[in-house]
């Protein structure tokens, strides 16, 4: 698929900024940005200057000047699209940037699809499918972690791992259908003890890259931690405590909070959405109800759920606190998967006397970690959010492992692994090398799927679909 025509769109984002880039790619770009391009110094053309040059001058429109402008050039292959390409830096005024787009629209150029720039680059050999896709993550990373993933994939990390076992298993693809050419004379020239070694690694590498995918999913899309409890426990005054801003109402009326509320916070690098819900309790209010059922429902999509009670209503009366332990017992029960972070609140109201009740309540929750706070005046939050990201397997992340985050991958992985396996039982049961070529073939495409050497007009008009337009 190579292109004739040249595409334009605006590189930097929509709305008004000190300087816009718009950037042109295509066979007549030069010429074009050349034709309306004036140099401020002398007469010099774009259309003859050196690769990787940057020129002050002025669009222009016969004899209308648009504006002053610097204009550098990438001459094919080495530009990101592997095209001829111009980066038009301008006066970041919307209509200055329109004015400029529309000119160069009338000249010939057409208006870039969304991620058709970086398309072009995969389809000039400059990144592979992985690689492409990592730009996308990249530009939408906010924290430390995802931009570590994104960094790590765009520097071909994650496809160089994969590349380099579709080389080796392609290498025995061809021992065994060679074999299949001498099928009378019954040779292997595929050692079979090299052979099931191999589907051994690949089984392994494949099986740590689907399991990072657990990690890699939460720390793309930030961590799901779902506060939870009884009316008036102080979820709200945790929520804003830990955002350190007033997002949430917070009062001493029972039911306060009716609607979820959600808000992001990046705690050592590693991205966190806070969920505060509505306090469960029997009602026959219809409103609280509706947000009751919601939190139930944000406790299935959370990562971890943390669990508030008021300390001091605890450790007062004998039924509150047998009643909190069969209600944390509950929520265990529902939830047997689910990291549950319990967490006694407003520890700052204790008396010495309820503070060692509170302690032999709490030995009888058993196997969970208990932490105590007090969102009111912050203590024990700093202790908090230690303790979520120990929830967080990082280990991965600090090793620079590769961490699979992209749902495609993790598709192609597992049906990937799926072949293996099918290879690896065709090994062990001595399966004719004809069939178990097949298995290997499959195999072989669905690592193809990931890196793109397979893939078909659908699959990438889905995934530069999603990019924005000028990228
Ligand atoms: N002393 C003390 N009071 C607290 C603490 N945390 C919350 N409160 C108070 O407890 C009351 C209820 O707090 P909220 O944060 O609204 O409780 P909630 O769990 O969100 O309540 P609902 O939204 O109704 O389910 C408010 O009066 C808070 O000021 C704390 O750590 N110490
Ligand atoms: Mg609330």
């Amino acid at each position: 698929m190579i292109y004739n025509d040249t595409i334009v769109a605006l590189a930097t984002a929509s709305g008004a900024g000190a300087v816009a880039i718009i950037r042109l790619s295509g066979k007549d770009a030069i010429a074009l940005a050349s034709a309306n391009f004036k140099s401020v110094t002398n007469n010099k053309k774009l259309v003859n200057q050196k690769t990787h040059t940057i020129h002050l001058g002025h669009i222009v429109e016969g004899t209308r000047v648009i504006d002053q402008v610097l204009v550098s050039i990438f001459k094919n292959p080495n530009s990101y699209t592997g095209e001829d390409v111009v980066e038009v830096s301008c006066h970041g005024s919307v209509y200055i940037q329109q004015e400029i787009i529309q000119l160069f629209l009338r000249k010939g150029c057409r208006m870039a699809n969304p991620g058709e720039f970086t398309l072009r680059a995969f389809l000039n050999g400059k990144l592979d499918l992985s690689q492409a896709e990592a730009v996308a993550d990249l530009i939408a990373s906010d924290n430390e972690a995802s931009h570590q993933i994104a960094m790590q994939q765009m520097r071909g990390g994650f496809s160089s791992e994969i590349a380099k076992l579709r080389e080796e298993l392609l290498n025995f693809a061809s021992l065994i259908e060679l074999e299949l050419d001498f099928a009378e004379e019954d040779v292997e020239f595929a050692d079979r003890t090299q052979f099931k070694d191999l589907v051994e690694r690949i089984s392994f590498v494949l099986k740590r890259l689907i399991d990072s995918f657990a990690v890699g999913n939460v720390i793309k899309n930030g961590i799901p931690v779902a506060i939870v409890g009884e009316p008036n426990v102080g979820k709200s005054t945790l929520l804003n405590a830990l955002l350190n801003e007033e997002r949430a109402i917070v009062s001493d009326i029972a039911g306060t909070t009716r609607d979820t509320i959600e808000d992001e916070l990046v705690i050592n690098g590693i991205g966190f959405r806070f969920i505060d819900t509505a306090g469960i309790r029997d009602t026959k209010d219809v409103v609280e109800s509706i947000g009751i059922k919601k939190t139930f429902e944000k406790i299935e999509q959370a990562q971890v759920v943390v669990y508030l009670f008021d300390a001091d209503v605890i450790s007062s009366d004998d039924k509150k606190s047998e009643n909190i332990v069969v209600e944390i017992e509950k929520i265990k029960n529902k939830y047997p998967l689910k990291p549950l972070l319990i967490i006694a609140n407003k520890i700052d109201k204790l008396t010495e006397d309820k503070k060692q009740s509170l302690n032999s309540i709490l030995s009888k929750v058993e196997g969970s970690q208990y932490l105590s706070i007090s969102a009111k005046s912050g203590e024990g939050v700093e202790n908090l959010k230690t303790q979520l990201l120990n929830f967080v397997n990082t280990g991965a992340l600090k090793n620079n492992e590769t961490i699979v985050t992209n749902t495609r991958h993790y598709d192609s992985l597992l049906k990937a692994f799926e072949e293996i396996q099918k290879v690896k039982y065709g090994l062990e049961t001595g399966l004719s090398g004809d069939l178990m070529a097949i298995d290997i073939r499959q195999a072989l495409y669905h690592f193809g799927e990931i890196t793109g050497e397979i893939t078909s007009d659908d699959l990438l008009g889905n995934i530069f679909a999603n990019f924005c337009i000028g990228k």
